[in-house]
């Protein structure tokens, strides 16, 4: 999967995603970007997968957090009273166990969700001040995968970054190391970020986490060619595409890919767009990386976070690291 070349995000939303699908779709291989997954359909299915019994990921990591809240939030705050930054509000689940033992500590406690989405955002405060007295919740719509800033620090408070959920693992590694390191310079010495990532592990586990027996992860995938059917006219016959879970090794990465069962032709006329598939020709979708001990370590020193502690669960699945900016 190429990265996209052209200058997209200077684009209004509709046509940036116009842009992304046009240089996906000719490009040889195939691929579109997994920012589409996410419409309220797959947002929706999305959540399902963190249900899933085969997608171990939000609850190994629920684990560790629910085990390790009180120790995070001490150690992220040092002698200082503490802030929350999160990018995506989407985890706003897991953030709340993190919010009440900083309550517990500090009384009052500002959270500042990022997010793209106005009403993932206006759904995360309604639910997290009903439920949490004592937690301000200042949103922000913004897209956290450009250049971003943050306002200075209330007085005697440090800032945590929470980046959980292994979002991180679906950016290619040099975009990775980029978005911390964008996040590091709107942080101030002693602020940290608590970063979520999953782990290599036994291969059939991670196929099965990405193509589960109910098939919502096969409806997830494919719900970007219904968003493609609907937004830009486009005839993809969804019975004509399999989803395709891959692990590859070399990268350290599952893929997901849509595979033609047929040789076909498919039409989007609203992007001119004429395009033919071979039988078992693939669209890729989606890598989701998963680490290997001591790389999240290093990613984050590169990007100029240092002095770390790192929690996993007892299987050694899934990894979160507390890292202070230096
Ligand atoms: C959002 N992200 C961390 C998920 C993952 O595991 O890479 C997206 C996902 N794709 C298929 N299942 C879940």
């Amino acid at each position: 999967m190429t990265t996209i070349s052209l200058p997209l995000n200077s684009l209004q939303p509709d046509k940036r995603m116009a842009a992304a699908v046009t240089e996906g779709l000719v490009s040889q291989p195939k691929w579109l970007p997994s920012w589409l997954f996410y419409d309220a359909a797959g947002s929706r299915l999305f959540d399902q997968i963190t249900e899933l019994p085969e997608y171990y990921v939000t609850r190994t990591e629920r684990g560790i957090l629910s085990q390790r809240a009180e120790e995070i939030v001490a150690a992220a705050a040092g002698n200082e009273a503490l802030q929350l930054v999160e990018l995506g509000a989407g985890s706003c689940d897991k953030t709340r166990i993190l919010l009440r033992a900083a309550v517990e500590r500090q009384d009052t406690v500002l959270y500042e969700p990022v997010d793209v989405s106005a009403t993932a955002l206006a759904e995360a405060q309604q639910r997290i001040e009903a439920e949490i007295p004592g937690v301000l919740v200042s949103p922000r719509v913004e897209d956290y995968t450009h250049a971003f800033t943050l306002d200075p620090p209330l007085f005697g408070h440090r800032r945590m970054v929470i980046y959980i959920g292994s979002s991180i693992g679906n950016f290619e590694p040099h975009e990775a190391a980029g978005l911390l390191r964008n996040v590091r310079s709107a942080l101030r010495a002693g602020d940290s970020i608590l970063l979520g990532v999953d782990l290599v592990k036994d291969q059939s586990t991670l196929l099965d986490a990405y193509d589960d027996a109910a098939g919502v992860t096969a409806d997830f995938n494919k719900n970007i060619l219904v968003r493609l059917n609907r937004e830009f006219g486009a005839n993809f016959d969804l019975d004509a595409f399999a989803h395709r879970a891959v692990w590859n090794p070399t990268h350290s990465r599952i893929e997901m890919h849509l595979e033609s069962r047929i040789g076909q032709a498919v039409q989007i006329p609203n992007l001119e767009l004429n395009l033919c598939f071979r039988r078992g020709e693939t669209i890729h979708t989606e890598n989701s990386y998963k680490y290997r001990p001591g790389q999240a370590e290093a990613l984050l020193r590169s990007a100029g976070f240092g002095a770390e502690h790192t929690w996993t669960d007892e299987r050694g699945w899934f990894g979160v690291h507390l890292a202070a900016a230096v």
